[in-house]
């Protein structure tokens, strides 16, 4: 089932003419007849609109500095945006050294009205000079929220000023929640950063052992980061960094020393994978360890990059073991899954990595889209030189990387490179749209009016997005599973998580809840009330 070009209209239709031109820009659906089909991308939500999107805070503390475990995050700002980016990501993490580990902590200055009236530098001053009297943290970060842009306090110098009194680094970011049209602006502030101060910056030359990697845009939710890593490290890999899940400050100073980077997450990372190999000549591969056959492709591609036979033969063995393991397992839940169709609708990677999984269960992904994620994520990284800078991203300094004389070091010759760019997608994306079946819709920045207007047409088996959205679909009967909190659930990465997610989802549709579910609307109006004979008194 598919939506038509006239049903599409019908929902457009019932916006306002201006809402009804911007929205139309962000909603396609799927033809492969007409080739390259845009979509717009990264611009502003229209105001008035439910979007699901959250602040640049929030992508640059919340997503990728916040699990870094190792360093003291400070909030600069009231204390909600502290609060409410502290343990609801699920990105999980292991205390392994208990003098450094602060995850278990939320950090932030409070502000309250004084401080806006009469400026909250000295505050943070002194919450940074408390936090190394009792931590004894070897790195800090200070992130600012909208007020603190708003009033002028200068974030940079109070963080400059502590590094002088304490000798440690305490890195500052300008990451104001309105800094762009979504988190999206805050990981690109974060990625700056992190590049700018931390990577590289130890004095390690050579990588701590053979076929180095690093693991860029994992953030380990729900322990997805170590299912991965425990097939990698099987294999034979030395995983010198993760970016950020169960990450440390202490291992992402040595990221230069990879020989390769793997990036999971495009969206939230692509800037430091960039920059890796501007700076050192370390070339990076899109992979996806959502789903057996994405896992497979990928341990598969890593191993063709570095050539090497044994490697390869290892591989083989791994995989094989790992797939008739897990194939019986799955078995079980294709038979509950198959002939299913899903929505997949998450925020800027996930919304294209779980397709795959979705497909080898048997569920067709009818409807997919991103929260934030910008048009190469749809598109393919070829149009990246044709999307215009608006007035919004030019609110993020861009860095300007270039070549480390000292240790730039070609990893694989330019002919090599070449060769393995038409077997790997080796320093490239596709992007979500190449994927996606013909009829099947795609979505940019979906909101709350559109989704009950989707799901009245497409009726899917079960809608797969966020907690912002979750209640209304389960109160329009269809199962809801949170791909960005797993609903407590995961790990969903890897071999045993694809059988986790399997099980997951099939009780989904097993339960009968949904069947006992009645709408308050169908049973009485939702408006009711007396014409007034008499007319307004
Ligand atoms: Fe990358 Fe993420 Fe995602 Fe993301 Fe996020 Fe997340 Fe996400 Mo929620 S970094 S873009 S900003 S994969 S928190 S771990 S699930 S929206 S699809």
């Amino acid at each position: 089932m598919a939506v038509t070009e006239k049903q599409l209209q019908e929902i457009l239709d019932q916006y306002p003419a201006k809402v009804q031109k911007n929205r139309k820009k962000h909603i396609l659906i799927k033809d492969g007849e007409q080739g390259a089909q845009i979509i717009e991308a990264n611009t502003r939500t229209v105001p008035g609109i439910i979007t699901n999107r959250g602040c640049a805070y929030a992508g640059c503390k919340g997503v990728v500095l916040g699990p870094l475990k190792d360093m003291v995050h400070i909030t600069h700002g009231p204390i909600g945006c502290a609060y409410y980016t502290w343990g609801t990501r699920r990105n999980k993490a292991k205390n392994d050294d208990p003098s450094q580990y602060f995850l278990n902590y939320s950090f932030s200055t409070d502000m309250q009205e004084s401080d806006i009236v009469f400026g909250g530098e000295k505050k943070l001053a002194k919450v940074i000079d408390d936090v190394v009297e009792i931590f004894h943290p070897k790195a800090i970060t200070v992130s600012a929220t909208c007020p603190v842009g708003l009033i002028g306090d200068d974030v940079g110098a109070v963080a400059k000023a502590a590094e002088g009194r304490h000798g440690i680094p305490v890195l500052s970011f300008s990451c104001e929640g309105y800094k762009g049209v979504s988190q999206s602006a805050g990981h690109h502030i974060a990625n700056n950063i992190l590049m700018d101060k931390v990577i590289g910056a130890s004095d390690l030359e050579e990588a701590p052992g053979k076929y180095a990697i690093n693991i860029l845009g994992e953030y380990n939710i729900g322990g997805d980061s170590w299912e991965i890593e425990r097939v990698l490290k099987e294999i034979g890999y030395t995983i010198v960094s993760v970016m950020t899940g169960d990450g440390t400050y202490k291992d992402l100073r040595n990221a230069h020393t990879a020989e390769l980077n793997l990036v999971q997450c495009h969206r939230s990372i692509n800037y430091i994978a960039e920059m890796l190999e501007t700076k050192y000549g370390t070339p990076w591969l899109k992979v996806n360890f959502i789903g057996v056959q994405g896992t497979t492709d990928s341990l598969r591609n890593m191993a063709l990059y570095f050539g090497d036979e044994a490697l390869i033969q290892k591989t083989e063995e791994v995989i094989a073991r790992e797939v008739a393991r897990v194939e019986p397992l799955l078995d079980q839940y294709k038979k509950i899954c198959d002939g299913k169709t899903a929505f997949c609708f998450v925020g800027g990677s996930r919304g294209h990595h779980y397709q795959g999984l979705f497909s080898e269960l048997g569920i067709e992904t009818v409807l997919a889209g991103y929260e934030f994620a910008h048009r190469d994520d749809y598109e393919g990284r070829e149009v990246i030189p044709t999307i215009k800078t608006d007035a919004d991203s030019k609110n993020i300094p861009e860095l300007h990387v270039t070549t480390d004389e000292r240790r730039f070091r070609l990893k694989v010759s330019p002919a090599k490179m070449e060769e393995l760019k038409k077997k790997i997608p080796l320093s490239y994306y596709a992007g979500m749209n190449a994927e996606m079946k013909d009829g099947s819709i795609i979505v940019d920045d979906l909101n709350h009016f559109e989704t009950e207007e989707f799901i009245k047409i497409l009726k899917p088996d079960i809608f797969a997005s966020g907690i912002k959205d979750k209640y209304v679909i389960q109160k329009m009967g269809i199962p809801a599973k949170q791909l960005h909190s797993y609903d407590y659930s995961g790990p969903y990465a890897g071999f045993n998580g694809a059988v986790n997610f399997a099980r997951d989802v099939s009780m989904g549709f097993a339960s009968p809840t949904w069947n006992f579910i009645v709408p308050p609307w169908q049973d009485e109006p939702l408006l009711s009330g007396t014409v007034n004979e008499e007319g307004v008194a």
